[in-house]
């Protein structure tokens, strides 16, 4: 029997939960599937058995501390960076989770929550309209004083958007905005899954409007990426391309290798200091991982 896919919502070591005709079940893994995630679209059978993951569309994830890559969801549309003034974002988290989404095919669009306080005068909001510029798209939102969520609401009015960024920037408070009856879906949640009602400590996915998901994701300090290639690292700078072009080695890193296209693009102002400055750093990073 071929029953119709369903979306994963949940995913522990063995169980999770799945979207079933607008409820929630819970669905047993066995071990010779791969664990799915959430945002996939797998089979059940009528006991709730996973029977099959379909083929994903992408897969977002981030690095550990050995730069292995640690998956988080699948099939995502989008991906909301959310920073805040406060905790102020590390340095680079940005540029990480841009290049994440390039590496991993997944639209990035950067949320400047809490615009209720004032914007501070350093990076990463100093570099914001330079990114705008760059093809990288920033809206604000504020979920106090007067609630500002309308522009991220028509952003992701469909599809299936993962919501990113360091802990305490109110990616949770967003959801709670914008999904009116969060509280009894991460309810039944936890009476399905059998785990506590704190879902930030996993990936959920919530259902928002027929159209849509929004997935939450745990709390962390920084964001890592995982070991690649450099020319993988490069599709997380895809200003760098057409400048790259002209590098006379086909391998160069841009680092101070003569005659390089991306170097001389950066003395000539056509490409911003800091994101090469970021690319440097990434890089380096990249070496400490082999
Ligand atoms: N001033 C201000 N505080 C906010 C805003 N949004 C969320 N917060 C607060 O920031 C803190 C962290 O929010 P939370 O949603 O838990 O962040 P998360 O860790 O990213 O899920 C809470 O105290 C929220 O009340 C906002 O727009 N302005
Ligand atoms: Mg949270
Ligand atoms: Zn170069």
């Amino acid at each position: 029997m071929t029953t119709a896919p369903v979306r994963m919502v949940q995913a522990h070591a063995n169980h999770g939960a799945a979207a079933v005709d607008g409820d929630l079940v819970k669905v047993h893994f066995p071990r010779r599937i791969e664990r799915p995630l959430p945002g996939d679209l797998v089979r059940l059978d009528a006991a709730g058995t996973l029977t099959e993951v379909l083929e994903r569309r992408n897969l977002f994830g981030r690095g550990d501390g050995r730069g292995r890559f640690r998956p988080i969801a699948a099939n995502l549309d989008r991906a909301v960076i959310v920073i805040a003034s406060e905790p102020a974002p590390s340095r680079d988290l940005i540029h990480r989770y841009l290049a994440a989404c390039l590496i991993r095919g997944i639209e990035p669009l950067i949320v400047v929550n809490k615009s209720d306080l004032p914007r501070p005068a350093q990076p990463p909001f100093t570099e914001l309209e330079s990114l705008a510029a760059l093809g990288f798209d920033a809206i604000e939102t504020r979920c106090r004083q007067e609630p500002d969520t309308g522009e991220l609401k028509r952003r992701v009015g469909h599809g299936v958007t993962l919501f990113a960024g360091q802990s305490g920037v109110g990616k949770s408070s967003l959801l709670n905005a914008l999904v009116p009856d969060l509280e009894a879906q991460t309810g039944k949640l936890s009476h399905v899954t059998g785990k506590g009602t704190h879902t930030t400590t996993t990936a959920t996915a919530h259902r928002y409007g027929d159209d849509a998901w929004l997935i939450d994701t745990p709390g962390v300090w920084e964001y890592g990426l995982w070991k690649m290639e450099a020319e993988t690292l490069q599709i997380g700078f895809p200003e760098f391309s057409e400048h790259a072009a002209r590098c006379r080695f086909r391998n160069c890193r841009h680092r101070s290798e003569p005659g390089c296209g991306v170097i001389a693009a950066v003395e000539s102002g056509a490409l911003p200091a800091f994101r090469h400055e970021a690319w440097l750093r990434l890089l380096a990073e990249q070496e400490r991982f082999r």
